[in-house]
Formats: structure tokens, sequence, C-alpha cells
């Protein structure tokens, strides 16, 4: 079909330079294939894009060790190294269809339409995808990656026309790289103008957040008492800045919905009057503002995937009220609330526990604003004192009343614990582990959390030393972190410090340290600092 037929002249035997040459032809093949799709998804949906789609589905495959081991690694770069690490394995395999093309030209072109084939299924089995047109960026791109291939390994080992070997194989290489360097440069410029034209997907969302106004609080959180926040070089703001806000979840693209669309549905089991309610409609009820610290289950002793913010929002029980539920200790029938995002996220959370009294929020401002995208605009729940897995999901769509019998919510067959209450933990903040530090006064502080059971005391050990009382900061409210800090006398020579913290309820953090996997790691956080002579 392209390409120069000649039947009665065979292409030449390859060399080792013909053999780079198509390995950087089949590279920038994948390339071009990977541009096309990137500028129809953009069009289409970000979430359709390739690489995308085939991470998201890797995601939701990997086991949980892997996972863990990930955000252990890599912290917040998780997404990114994996998305680095598809785009290197695409590459060494577009360089061995490359080289494959030399021998069979047709067999490598149909390798890429395979790698199109299977972004294309990834891209339409999403949970959030609703139209076979997620398909088309991966068909279409991997369509225009293989013809690329199947002209240039053309180009290059075109029959001589009679020439002397070495004169013909010059001209193939010519003509290889002209075609090669004009593609190339036509995908990125085309990649390029794409991205800069028009509303990408994912404009019309931020501009929807900023127009969103946000309703006045009926019952505003009081200001932070002053002494909430300790004065101690080392130590972290007691409101966590939005910016700086710890984020996990497993969305790769960040789901964009605007305001104007999104509707929330609670249905279910015991639901006497079913809702549907849009964001004006949400907030017209009464407005509640709280200071409420949030924590990961995948978090480590000493780990620093927890936050502290003012979330502004309706409280989840008047709601559930609203539409008829009763929580298990009234006889209703659902002990399980899963709620569902946008993105296909279910997140299990006991029904009696956002019923219990607490402050469990359907929330759309974060420290006086409307919720950043990454963490869940328009609408996210807040539940105190329960990790975020199965409590707090972003960008929801619907609440669905059920039993923990009936439903395993996302993270449940992935082997984490159904049900997960934050454990009680402290960390030490200053100093840093490992630091060097003159003899002398030094101020042992950080903070310490039991999100609904509150912190009442916090002790700090030096070596083998006897437990003593560090001076906690004032508590903001039982559902929020506390600072503390402890001046201790250092005197040369490695010491080894250790906190541990006793909650509302009067129970003391166990030493024993355990995993975060199935609900949450326990045990005391220690650094070993090394103190000179003065
Ligand atoms: N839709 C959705 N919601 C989610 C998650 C997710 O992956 N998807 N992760 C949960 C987890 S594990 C945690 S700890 C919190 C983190 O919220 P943040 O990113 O705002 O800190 O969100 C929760 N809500
Ligand atoms: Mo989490």
């Amino acid at each position: 079909m392209l390409g120069t037929m000649n039947a009665t002249r065979s292409p030449r035997p390859p060399t080792r330079t013909d053999r780079l040459l198509a390995a950087l032809g089949g590279v920038l093949s994948g390339y071009v294939a990977l541009a096309v799709a990137d500028l129809l998804a953009g069009r289409i949906r970000r979430e359709a894009g390739p690489v995308t789609a085939v991470g998201d589905v890797l995601v939701d495959r990997t086991p949980s060790a892997v996972e863990q081991w990930a955000i252990r690694t890599f912290g917040e770069s998780d997404k990114a190294v994996l998305m680095l690490g598809i785009l290197l394995v695409l590459g060494l395999i577009a360089a061995a269809l490359g080289v494959l093309a030399l021998r069979h030209r047709a067999a490598a072109a149909a390798g890429i339409l395979g790698f199109g084939v299977i972004g294309a299924l990834a891209a339409v089995s999403r949970p959030d995808s609703d139209s076979a047109l997620d398909a088309v960026p991966s068909l279409v791109g991997a369509v225009a990656g293989a013809v690329l291939l199947y002209v240039l390994i053309g180009r290059l080992l075109a029959p001589g026309a009679g020439e002397l070997p070495e004169a013909a194989a010059r001209g193939d290489r010519r003509s290889f790289l002209v075609v090669a360097a004009a593609t190339g440069l036509a995908a990125t410029a085309a990649a390029a103008l794409g991205r800069a034209a028009g509303t990408p997907a994912g404009e019309g969302v931020t501009a929807s957040r900023r127009a969103l106004r946000l309703p006045r609080p009926v019952s505003p959180a009081p200001a932070v008492p002053p002494g909430a926040q300790l004065d101690v070089p080392g130590i972290g703001p007691f409101i966590t800045p939005n910016k700086d806000f710890y984020r996990v979840d497993t969305a790769l693209v960040v789901p964009g919905v605007d305001a104007d669309d999104w509707r929330l549905r609670v249905h279910g089991e015991g639901v006497r009057r079913e809702l549907s309610l849009t964001l004006p409609e949400l907030m017209s009820r009464p407005v509640v503002e709280r200071d409420i610290t949030l924590a990961c289950v995948s978090n480590e002793v000493g780990g620093d995937l927890v936050g502290n913010a003012r979330w502004l929002g309706v409280r989840l029980a008047d709601l559930l009220r609203e539409a008829g539920v009763r929580p298990p200790s009234e006889g209703g029938p659902a002990d399980q609330l899963v709620a569902r995002s946008v993105d296909g996220m279910t997140i299990g959370t006991p029904v009696e526990d956002v019923m219990d009294g607490r402050d469990s929020l359907l929330a759309f401002g974060m420290n006086g604003e409307p919720l950043p995208l990454d963490h869940g605009f328009p609408v996210r729940m807040i539940v105190p004192g329960l990790y975020g897995y199965v409590s707090a999901c972003k960008w929801i769509e619907s609440i669905e009343l059920t039993t923990f019998d009936a439903y395993d919510a996302y993270w449940v067959p992935r082997g984490w614990a159904a049900r997960a209450p934050v454990k009680t933990q402290s960390r030490i903040d200053t100093p840093r582990a490992l630091a060097r530090l003159d003899a002398g006064t030094v101020m042992i502080a950080g903070v310490a959390w039991a999100q609904h059971r509150g912190i009442a005391r916090v002790e700090v050990r030096v070596d083998d030393g006897p437990w003593r009382q560090a001076r906690l900061g004032t508590e903001d409210s039982r559902d929020t972190w506390r600072q503390w800090v402890h001046p201790w006398q250092a005197g040369p020579g490695r010491h080894t410090l250790t906190v541990r913290a006793t909650d509302g309820a009067g129970v003391t953090q166990p030493e024993r340290r355990t995993d975060t996997m199935p609900d949450g790691a326990a045990g005391w956080h220690s650094v070993v600092v090394t103190v000179g002579g003065s």
C-alpha cells in the first residue's frame, strides 16, 4: 500500500546503522502516536488519553503492597513515576518494533495498532467512561503511528536503483531522516498548538471554581485559640495551607467536575425520601464551619500524610435525617454508607459514626476557599476520627445506604480494613532525624492527633530515661491535632528521642510498631540526634 513496491529487486540487507535508525523510527512512530492521541484526548476527554487510561488500569490492578511501596518511596510523585515508567516501557517496545520492521514491516505496524487497541480498551473500561468516543484518541493515534512506521522503514530500505550499495544506503538514510524530522516536528507543533489553543479539558472547571461564591456559615468555627500554634522553630503551621495539604488518591488526571453540573444523589436501604441535590440546593441548607484534622491510613509512624484544615459544609447527618435515614442504633437497616466519586472510587463509612453527633461534613470549602480541584472540587466528605479511605470521598456524586455484609468498598478487597478509626499518633517535627545539635537547651516539639477523642497528654523520653510530660498547645477541638513542646538540656553524645501520646479516652499509644496495612500504623516515633560538645 504505502512505500515503493518493487517485485523484481529485493531490499538491500540492513546494516547496523539501519538497525539504529529503525529503532529511532520506531520510537518516533510511538511518539507521533502518543502526540496525536494527546491532541484528541485534549478535545474529547483528558482521561481518555492512552497513557492515563493504561496508568489508571495499572493503579486499580496493582497489588496493595506495590502501591504502598510506591507511596512510601516516591511519596506524592508516585503518579509521575508511574507515567514515566509507562513511557519508558513503551519507548523500548517501540524501538524493538522499529528493528522488527526491517524484516516484517506489516507485522511491526500491526504491533503499534495492537497497543492502540489496548489503550482504547483501557479508556472505555474506565468507570467514568460513558461513551465509545473515549476509544478514539488511542485508535487514531495508533493508526498514525503504524502508517508512519511503515513509510519510514520503507524509505530506509528502498530497493536500490542500480547504484553502488554505499551510495544507495546514503540516499535511503537521507530520505528516512527527512521524513522522520518532518513528522517529528509536525507532531510536536500540533501537540503544542493543541494544548495552547481552545479550551483544554479542565479549563472550564477552573473557571467554575473561580466563580463559586461560598455561603456564610450559620455556625462558624471559633477563631483558632492563640495558644494552639506554638512558637517553636521547625514546627509546622497549626492550619495546613491548601497548597501544602497532602494529597492521596488513585486519580492520574484530577477529575474535573463543573459546579453547575454537579448533583448528589442519596439513595439505598432505609432511605424514605431519595434526594438529588444541586450545589445551590446543598448550600441553601444550614452551613457549618469546622476545624478537622485528616489523616491517611498509609501514613507511616513519623510520616506527613496528615493535615489540618478549616472546612465549610453541610452536616451529613442532617441530610441523612432529611432523607429519612435512621442509624442502626435506632433500628435503621443500613450500617454502611457507600460514597461514590465521579471517577469510580467507592468509600464505605459506618452510618453510626456519621450520625452519632460528630461533625461529619459534605464540605465545599477548605481554608476559606472553594475546595481545590485536587482535594475534591466541588464537594467531598469529611468525618472526624476516621481515616480518609473510609470517610473522605472526594469528587463525590452519590451516597448509597447499604450494609458492610452486602458491599465491599474499593480498598477492602485490596486488603485494607472495612472499618478504620484513626489510631492515636504523635510525631517529633524538631529536631529532625540525624540532626547535629549544640549542647544546651533544645526544644523538642511536634504534633499529636487522635481525632474525635482528643489528645490528653504527650510524653517525651530521652534514651532510656524517664517519660516527661511535654507542654501541650491549647486544644482547638477534639477533632484537631495538638502541637506540643518539651525543652531538653542536651548533653554531648548520640541520643534517641521518643514521643508517645495519650488520647482523651485515657489510652496511651502502644510501643509496638505495626504496619500501615490493614488499618493504620501504630507505635512510637523516635529520632536519633547527635549533640556536639560546646
Ligand atoms: N475520589 C476519591 N476520594 C478519595 C480518595 C481517592 O482515591 N479517590 N482517597 C482517599 C484517601 S486514601 C485519603 S487519605 C483522602 C485524602 O484526601 P486529600 O487528598 O484531600 O488529602 O482522600 C480520600 N478520598
Ligand atoms: Mo488514605
